[in-house]
This record gives C-alpha cells, structure tokens and sequence, in this order.
C-alpha cells in the first residue's frame, strides 16, 4: 500500500453462491463510483464464508469469480487493491484480540442478522457465525479505514466495528481510527423477487434474487413471475406497495432514468409493459457486465490476488504490532 494521503475505504462480500444484484447495487457499484477518491481496498472475505460449510471444490472457483465480479463492475486494479482475506493472517489474529479484550457477549447476542440467520439453521449454527461482526471489525480497522461503504443489512455490523474500536482505545490507549459507515441513499437494500418484505439474498431461492450470472432467459422468467402488489399503477410508495418499489429502484439504477420519469412513462401501462421493459434493462445490463466477466482468466485473478497480498500485508502488521504492544504482548 502506498502512503496515500487519500482517505482509506475498505469493504468486502463473502464469495458465497451466486453473487446478485443487491451486492452490486447496494456495495459493489458503489465502491466503483468511490475508487478514484479513496485509497480503496476491497477484500474477499472468505474467512466469513466459512461460517457456513463450504464444498471446497466450488468455494475455491467461487473465490476467483467474486475477484472477476468486482473488475468486471468497474473496479481498476490501478485504483483499487482487491485481495483474498484469508491471505492476510493478521484479519483472525486482530478479531481474536478483539474477542477478548473488546467484545462482549451482549453486543453479539444484539446483532439482527446473527438473529435472522442462526433461526433459519436451528441448531446447526457455527461459533463463527455468532463471531462474524467481530472479524469484520478486524478487517475495518486493521487498515487504519476511513469509511465502509456497505448495503444497509451491514450497517450494525459497522457501528459494531466503531464501538470496538472506541472500546479499545479507550481500555488500552489511542490505536484505531474510527471508520464511517457509507450507505447510499437508493438501492441500499434491494429486496427478494419473490418476498419485497426480504432483502433479495443469495442464500434465499433463486426466484428471489437476480445473480450477475444469470441468463437472459433466466433474467426474464424471474421478472416476469416476481410478486407485484395489488392495484395496476406503477407508482413507488414503499410502504402501500413495495414490490412496485424495489422493481422501479432497480430499474433506474440500471437505467439511470429518474423514478419519478419511470412513474410518468407507465402510468396508464400497468405492471405487464413495466416489467417486460425492466426485463430488457436487466438483460442489456448483464450481457455487458457478464461479457466483462468472462474476458477475465483464472490465472490473471490468481496473479492479481497473490501481488495484492504483499501490498496490504506491511499496514495489516503494523497494526497488529502496534496493538499487541498496548496489550502488553
Ligand atoms: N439485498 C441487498 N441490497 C443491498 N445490498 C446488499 N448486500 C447484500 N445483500 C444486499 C450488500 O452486499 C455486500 C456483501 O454482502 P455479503 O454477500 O458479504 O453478505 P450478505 O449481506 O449476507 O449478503 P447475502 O446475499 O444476503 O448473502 P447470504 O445470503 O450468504 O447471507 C454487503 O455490503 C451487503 O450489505
């Protein structure tokens, strides 16, 4: 990492199932439309993806794909350093330093996503999962992050990552810089499909979610069958009519029209020419992003990741040095 004087920002999604257009919209767009402002380094956090059981076979191709979706959304390997989380030890070695000497059982236990997941999987939950927010603390604030711009399901988990690092520097002496949470203002939670009461999730049905790899014969069907809300007019009013809602958020992102000029086009179309039109939208926009995706090689992310590495591992050391002194280690 040079000594940039530009501000550091630091976000990252788990290389989990099929990436979809809530990671792109929510974070990864976002993170491109930053780069050129920020020191901006963008992690895959496969450590976090550990917290479920992963087929190794597929994980490892998995880990290389979310590398080619970050390029292929826009992220310049010049601008931007991407790399693998599990390259970098120190990511566990702060988060257990932060499990013991920061953390407490209630501020984990309050987390609503640890809440909404470990009751989906009953008694099958892992300790890791549990202690996500913790390691995602550790790898904000071994970097010295000024900001972290995340999807709004990521919020808690960032404000988590404040109060251990307030916490700390409290307890021990003046070592983290605090870390801003960054949400945009629209498409900060795209919902399912299938549910608009859900955020649209890659461990949901395929029916709820758009995945960056799917076709455009997929892209279409899943659109066409989507939940609408009852009535015809396309009109965005989230709380009346949330599918309607998410629908028009999605189409103006991809579109760059205004949603106010989306409500005036299909205002006596009904929700068919809407979604037949969103279709084409989310068509056009995957065949250029999945064009992009599939000019890059394996072996070229391998080289890329393996050279980032050595680029983030000089500031992730002398964080943990510096920590372990104040800890007396
Ligand atoms: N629906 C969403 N709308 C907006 N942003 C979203 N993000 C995720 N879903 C939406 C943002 O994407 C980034 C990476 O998330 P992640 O994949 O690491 O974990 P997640 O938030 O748990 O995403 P999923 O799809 O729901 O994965 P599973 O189903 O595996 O848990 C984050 O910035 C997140 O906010």
């Amino acid at each position: 990492m040079t000594t940039s004087k530009k501000p550091t920002i630091f976000s990252g999604v788990q290389p989990t199932g099929n990436l979809h257009l809530g990671n792109y919209l929510g974070a990864i767009s976002q993170w491109a439309v930053m780069q050129e402002k920020y020191q901006s380094i963008f992690c895959i956090v496969d450590y976090h993806a550990i917290t479920v059981r992963q087929d190794a076979e597929t994980f490892r191709q998995q880990i290389l794909n979310t590398a080619k979706v970050y390029l292929a959304a826009g992220i310049d390997p010049k601008e931007a350093i991407i790399f693998q989380q599990s390259d970098i030890k120190e990511h566990t070695e702060l988060a257990w330093i932060l499990n013991c000497a920061s953390a407490r059982m209630s501020d984990l236990e309050n987390m609503t996503q640890f809440k909404d997941k470990s009751t989906a999987k009953g008694e099958n939950v892992s300790v890791g999962l549990f202690d996500y927010p913790v390691l995602m603390a550790a790898d904000i604030l071994l970097y010295g992050t000024d900001a972290v711009p995340v999807g709004d399901d990521q919020k808690q988990h960032v404000e988590l990552a404040r109060d251990l690092a307030k916490r700390f520097n409290h307890d021990f002496g003046e070592t983290f810089k605090i870390p801003e949470v960054v949400i945009r203002k629209e498409g900060a939670r795209i919902m399912g499909l299938d549910n608009p009461k859900q955020k649209m999730s890659k461990s949901a049905s395929p029916a709820n979610y758009i995945a960056l790899t799917d076709s455009a014969e997929i892209n279409h069907k899943k659109i066409m069958r989507a939940v609408t809300d009852s009535g015809s007019s396309v009109t965005f009013d989230k709380d009346n009519k949330p599918a309607i809602a998410n629908l028009l958020t999605i189409y103006s992102l991809l579109s760059g029209n205004t949603i106010k000029n989306l409500e005036h086009k299909y205002r006596a179309g009904g929700y068919g020419d809407f979604k037949k039109d969103l279709a084409e939208v989310v068509t056009d926009f995957l065949a250029d992003f999945q064009q992009k995706f599939n000019a890059i090689s394996d072996q070229e992310v391998r080289e890329l990741l393996k050279h980032n590495a050595e680029l983030v591992r000089p500031k992730a050391q002398a964080t943990i040095e510096k920590v372990k002194k104040q800890l007396g280690l």
